[in-house]
């Protein structure tokens, strides 16, 4: 992926989801997300707490997804920047931290005893590929309950053990089909894929679904280092 301009990716980001079917509904679903991050009238009256805890009580609409008849195992394609990482599943901890009463240091043992969401989605790359995959993990919502945030976050911060970063806004991070993914079409996830642990949603693109997540972090504040992508010209919401 190639990132200097970012003007003719739009264009050639959004001509292509038309390409692929994406019905205005997606657009749609990105924009309400949006406006409710951005605030609208419930700002004015409404504390932050109310916000974050207004997300957490009432998930947000799930997104349609697809028969598992529609799976194409085939046409995933492994998109890794920098280097696959070696990571001991013995050792391994993902750590949530931040503006949290509760940090936490998990396990994969305890990670795989929170319920497990499976869901059949789009994943959609900005370099032209799209690909039905089934992914199965825990909500991040769950984890984020069980850390729990205090009143000003905003924010989830993700850090990936091939130092790839990632930021998302709090209302796509709590929505119920954002998962820290463990499985990929019903079998353990590849390392390749981000294994032990990667995100997988379909209300953002490919760039925003970090694989070899290992640390969490919840702020109230946007850093200016976005993304790995985004610090080079990428869009930071990168809905769907
Ligand atoms: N840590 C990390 N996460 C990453 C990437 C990466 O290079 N490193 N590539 C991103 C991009 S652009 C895409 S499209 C997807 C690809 O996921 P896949 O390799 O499982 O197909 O991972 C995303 N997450
Ligand atoms: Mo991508």
């Amino acid at each position: 992926m190639k990132s200097t301009n970012n003007a003719p990716d739009q264009l050639h980001r959004r001509s292509f989801l038309r390409i692929a079917g994406m019905t205005g509904a997606g657009w749609i679903m990105g924009t309400s997300a949006l406006t409710l991050l951005e605030g609208g009238v419930g700002k004015l009256f409404m504390p932050l707490n109310d916000r974050l805890d207004a997300l957490l009580l009432n998930p947000q609409k799930p997104v349609p997804e697809f028969p598992t008849s529609t799976i194409e195992p085939e046409a995933l394609i492994t998109n890794t920047f920098r280097f696959t990482p070696m990571i001991d599943l013995n050792t391994f901890r993902l750590s949530v931290d931040g503006e949290v009463k509760n940090p936490l240091n998990l396990d994969l043992a305890r990670i795989q005893q929170l319920p497990l969401t499976s869901m059949v989605i789009r994943h959609v790359c900005v370099e032209g590929w799209a690909a039905i995959v089934q992914w199965g993990g825990v909500r991040l919502s769950e984890i984020v309950k069980l850390a729990q945030p205090k009143p000003g976050v905003r924010y989830v911060y993700f850090q990936s053990a091939d130092g790839y970063y990632e930021s998302w806004d709090l209302a796509s991070a709590l929505h119920p089909q954002t998962l820290l993914a463990y499985q990929k079409n019903g079998a353990p996830l590849p390392v390749e894929n981000g294994a032990p642990l990667r995100l997988a949603a379909p209300i953002k693109l490919g760039y925003k679904q970090s694989k070899w997540v290992t640390r969490v972090t919840l702020t109230s504040q946007l850093l200016p280092q976005k993304g790995y992508w985004e610090d080079q010209g990428y869009e930071w919401f990168a809905g769907l």
